[in-house]
């Protein structure tokens, strides 16, 4: 069973690896992700200064998945560059930089350097973080996300992504990808973050069960898998060229599968990684293999996108 992808101009030997900020905000943990069965390797997203981020608790375990309202704490965009230089290109697993700058203007200088060192690095800028109390997701501001997109071809030569928040409704589908095809650099999107400003109660306290913003926060495992599965399908669809990673609600073989099936060209991890570890990647992937032998494929392109209709 082949689990290779190529895209990028390159192939790498999974199709699984981190969700952005999940066991990547230091260089331990983000060799410990190379080391492990993930195919590739992404940075927790980063500012240009570094971040302590929003107060504790600020992640929560729930039995349906998590909720976080971290508030973007990284090293700062330097620490992350460094890390890209000294990166083992060689592996065969890529290096992606998720970048999450407070502006455009923060964006477009992260963009700018990066292009300057000419790294082999690949840059996910983040227009979907929830938990940046008085910054709204940039995803759902169509306007600033057609103006940033434009600033993102000027200040950057290569190609790139964008990590995009779960949209619900077909107009917003459509309106999105229009602005998204205007861009030939803009190779793939993912889909999708954090379901933003959910909330958790707990009944024994009878209170919230993280600090920020009143307890309000992005929720990621069980509760989002058909939020995204929807998110990756609807944006195949409607960006022929351009691949989909797929996010969100990935914990065995069957979710992976689930996520291909309706066109995604590679699979994140996050929720069920920060509670299992970098061990998950091998055992998904041996699962998702099963599952491929079992149904008789022999690669992902066999059944990438061949989701059926009733
Ligand atoms: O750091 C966070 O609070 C965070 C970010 Br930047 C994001 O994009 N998604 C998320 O769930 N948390």
């Amino acid at each position: 069973i082949d689990l290779s992808v190529t895209w990028l101009g390159q192939t790498m030997p999974g199709c699984l690896y981190n969700a952005s900020g999940v066991w990547c905000r230091e260089e331990g943990e983000l060799e410990a992700l190379h080391a492990s069965a993930a195919a590739a390797v992404i940075t927790k997203s980063a500012t240009l200064t570094p971040r302590d981020g929003n107060p504790e608790p600020r992640y929560c375990r729930t039995p349906l998945g998590s909720i976080n309202s971290m508030g973007l704490p990284n090293r700062g965009f330097d620490y992350y560059l460094d890390y890209a230089r000294r990166y083992r290109y060689g592996s065969g697993k890529p290096l992606f930089l998720s970048l999450s700058g407070l502006s455009l203007d923060d964006n477009c200088a992260m963009l700018r350097r990066l292009a300057e060192e000419g790294l082999p690095a690949v840059p996910e800028v983040n227009l979907s973080c929830p938990n940046v109390p008085g910054k709204p997701q940039l995803g759902y501001d169509f306007a600033a996300t057609a103006e940033a997109l434009e600033a993102f071809d000027a200040a950057y030569s290569g190609l790139y992504g964008v990590k995009l928040p779960p949209y619900f409704d077909p107009a917003h589908f459509a309106a999105m990808a229009e602005i998204l095809n205007r861009h030939p650099r803009l190779a793939f999107v993912t889909c999708i973050n954090s379901i933003g400003n959910g909330l958790v109660v707990d009944i024994d306290s009878e209170a919230v069960v993280i600090k920020p913003k009143d307890g309000l926060g992005g929720l990621g495992g069980d509760y989002v898998l058909p939020t995204a599965l929807a998110n990756v399908r609807e944006f195949f669809r409607l960006l022929p060229g351009k691949d989909v990673v797929g996010c969100g609600g990935v914990k065995s073989g069957r979710e992976a599968f689930m996520h291909i099936l309706a066109g995604a060209r590679a699979v994140q991890v996050g929720t069920c990684l920060y509670h299992e570890g970098p061990g998950a990647f091998s055992r998904i992937a041996g699962e998702l293999a099963m599952l491929m032998r079992v149904k008789g494929y022999r690669s992902l392109d066999a059944f990438r996108g061949r989701l059926r209709t009733l």
